[in-house]
């Protein structure tokens, strides 16, 4: 009976084993593990480990792999700066997501510099050639985030896509976030080490092209697709070396998140001084020098120092890409009007209330005269009065015109808050979409989209992050890949965003099915006030 029971067991190891998945990489073999009908490599290295001297210098990417190895791990988060939500509210929107905002109950692992690895989830019989890559770009603001958050999106996504007949293979890369991926200054610029995080999903994009035939993916059409910080950087890699995409990928699907209202490397320069005094490089003559060498502790402390994104500033982040004169040759909506963009089909979209999480922080101002300081200090600090006074009078404070939009006066914590919602929503997220997709409709296929799912959820309404709920997405994301249009032949059709016609596919706080086609004309002269602000004055 023993006997049976140990043989049973072991026969049951060695099927396991037997079982694990091997993909070749060049000379090297990577073994990763089956579950169910997916097979998940994960950790794999991309580029050789940031640390030491690598610290603030892009990417090495790795040219072989010269040993085999395991992949049955997610690896190392890259370094995060903590800005812990003081707001109850914006934990709870990110518990309601399950994403995003660190929720204590979410799978972590320990940050390290050492952390450029890459996920791989396919179905267990993709052939050569049979699945589409999907390399998803997680948000965080740039100041965090990690492929392992994914994990549950990576099983459903492409256990659905299986489902539909349209397999899909799921990448999922770490990058550098706060200053290790995003410091920023003249000296970064001399030095040619700005963008970094830019740089390491570059990488990671490489590695798809030469490495996913191993896995059964085509690299002939490789899909971003990201969310926030996530969708922001996918519209930066499209408009990356001029818009020049090297084959690299074939189209986007960018949830909240377009080509931001930066400028230059130098306007990063405050938070780089700071940095440079509070880890003591004060006076050094090659204060990046100085950077590279202090030790993780102190340069992380230094770092929290900074202003996070749940800080009263929120969105004008201190670390975030910037035009670095290579990756970015220029500000990233003037790259838009210059026409150096990628031309790619792509999908873009909102949630309604994109603002209303980042206004927690800024409940304090309360009355006109603190909001114009608010504008006028954080936002617009070169702005005239003759040019700001328009800007106040279309973003009034009437809690009725604000954001939870379309929710008269419910909502309004403050006399203020609701206009903040809608200032800050509109200037990172919906404008730029917008402008985006104005400037491009006719040059490459584009679908629109804004989710007003959720609007019920008092003081934050349709949030930022809502759209990941309820796997909204998945299905459009599937077929995109497969089709390069996110039609899924049933439903309502979503047709295309052209001159002609600003389709915005609206999902409705509804059934799960309500959808109504409308157009990006809402809020028409406030966000064309604002556009036309932040191209003059980028943050
Ligand atoms: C994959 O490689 C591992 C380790 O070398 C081996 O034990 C396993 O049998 C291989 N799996 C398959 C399906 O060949
Ligand atoms: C495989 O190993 C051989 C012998 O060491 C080497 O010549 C070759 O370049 C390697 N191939 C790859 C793809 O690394
Ligand atoms: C395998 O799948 C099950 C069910 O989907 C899940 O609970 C489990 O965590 C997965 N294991 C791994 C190692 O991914
Ligand atoms: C494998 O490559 C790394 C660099 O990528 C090198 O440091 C190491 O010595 C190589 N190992 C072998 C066994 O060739
Ligand atoms: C940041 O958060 C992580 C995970 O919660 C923790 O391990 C780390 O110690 C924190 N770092 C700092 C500087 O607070
Ligand atoms: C892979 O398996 C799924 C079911 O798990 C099946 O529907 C599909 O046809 C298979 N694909 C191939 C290429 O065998
Ligand atoms: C995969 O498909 C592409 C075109 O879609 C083709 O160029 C490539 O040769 C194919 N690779 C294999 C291994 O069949
Ligand atoms: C690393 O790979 C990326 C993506 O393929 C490429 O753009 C970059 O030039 C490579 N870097 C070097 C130094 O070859
Ligand atoms: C920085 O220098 C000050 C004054 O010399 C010293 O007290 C402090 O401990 C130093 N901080 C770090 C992080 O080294
Ligand atoms: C609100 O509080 C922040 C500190 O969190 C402070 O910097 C800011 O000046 C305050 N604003 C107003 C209008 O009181
Ligand atoms: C404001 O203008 C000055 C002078 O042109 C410039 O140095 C500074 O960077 C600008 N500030 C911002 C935030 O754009
Ligand atoms: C970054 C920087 O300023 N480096 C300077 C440090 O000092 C040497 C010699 O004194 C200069 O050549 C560097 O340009």
């Amino acid at each position: 009976m023993r006997f049976l029971q140990s043989s049973l067991l072991l026969c049951l190891s060695v099927v396991t084993v037997l079982a694990a998945p091997n993909a070749t990489l060049g000379n090297a073999t990577v073994t990763g593990l089956q579950n169910g009908t997916l097979d998940k490599f994960l950790g794999i290295p991309f580029a050789n480990p940031p640390v030491g001297d690598l610290r603030f210098r892009l990417p090495v990417n790795i040219s072989s792999y010269n040993q085999s190895f395991d992949a049955t791990q997610y690896g190392f988060t890259c370094v995060a700066q903590n800005s812990t939500a003081s707001s109850n509210l914006v934990k709870t929107a990110g518990k309601i997501i399950g994403y995003l905002f660190g929720d204590d109950d979410e799978p972590k692992t320990p940050q390290s510099e050492d952390c450029l690895t890459l996920n791989v989830v396919r179905p267990s019989n993709a052939t050569s050639n049979s699945s589409l890559p999907v390399l998803w770009i997680y948000g965080g603001g740039f100041q965090g985030g990690s492929t392992i958050s994914y994990d549950n999106m990576s099983t459903t996504v492409v256990q659905r896509s299986m489902e539909v007949g349209k397999p899909v293979i799921f990448v999922s890369m770490n990058y550098r976030a706060t200053a290790f991926g995003f410091i920023a200054s003249q000296e970064v610029k001399q030095a040619g080490v700005g963008n970094i995080g830019l740089y390491d999903q570059r990488a990671a994009l490489g590695w798809v092209k030469k490495y996913i035939g191993s896995f059964g993916g085509n690299s002939s059409r490789i899909i971003l697709w990201g969310e926030s910080a996530g969708a922001i950087s996918a519209s930066l890699q499209m408009l990356a070396y001029d818009g020049n995409a090297g084959d690299l990928f074939h189209g986007a699907f960018m949830q909240s998140g377009a080509p931001i209202p930066v400028g230059d490397m130098s306007l990063g320069q405050p938070w780089y001084d700071q940095l440079v005094q509070n880890a003591n490089c004060t006076g050094q003559n090659d204060t990046l020098s100085c950077l590279r060498s202090t030790s993780l502790d102190t340069l992380t402390s230094a770092i929290q120092q900074s202003p996070g994104l749940w800080s009263y500033q929120s969105l004008v982040l201190a670390w975030m890409p910037r035009a670095d004169g290579v990756f970015l040759t220029d500000h990233p909506q003037k790259l838009v009007s210059a026409d150096k963009v990628a031309r790619i089909p792509m999908v873009s979209g909102n949630c309604d209330d994109e603002g209303t999480l980042f206004s927690q922080s800024s409940t304090n101002v309360t009355n006109d005269g603190e909001f114009h300081t608010y504008i006028q200090t954080l936002w617009l600090p070169n702005a005239t009065d003759a040019q700001l006074s328009p800007l106040y009078d279309a973003y009034p404070s009437d809690p009725s015109d604000g954001s939870p939009f379309n929710t008269s006066i419910a909502s309004a914590i403050t006399g203020q808050y609701k206009r903040i919602a809608a200032f800050q929503g509109d200037a990172v997220f919906q404008a730029p979409r917008r402008y985006f997709m104005r400037q491009r409709a006719g040059k490459q296929p584009m679908w629109g989209f804004v989710s007003k799912r959720l609007k019920f959820v008092p003081i934050l309404g349709s949030f930022h992050g809502s759209d990941l709920y309820l796997d909204l997405m998945n299905d459009y994301v599937i077929y995109f890949a497969n089709n390069l249009d996110p039609n899924t032949g049933s439903g309502v059709n979503w047709p295309q965003y052209t001159n002609d016609s600003l389709a915005m596919y609206t999902f409705l706080d509804r059934e799960s099915q309500d959808i109504e086609i409308t157009q990006d004309t809402y809020r028409q002269q406030p966000i064309q006030i604002l556009t036309n602000l932040s191209l003059q004055y980028p943050i």
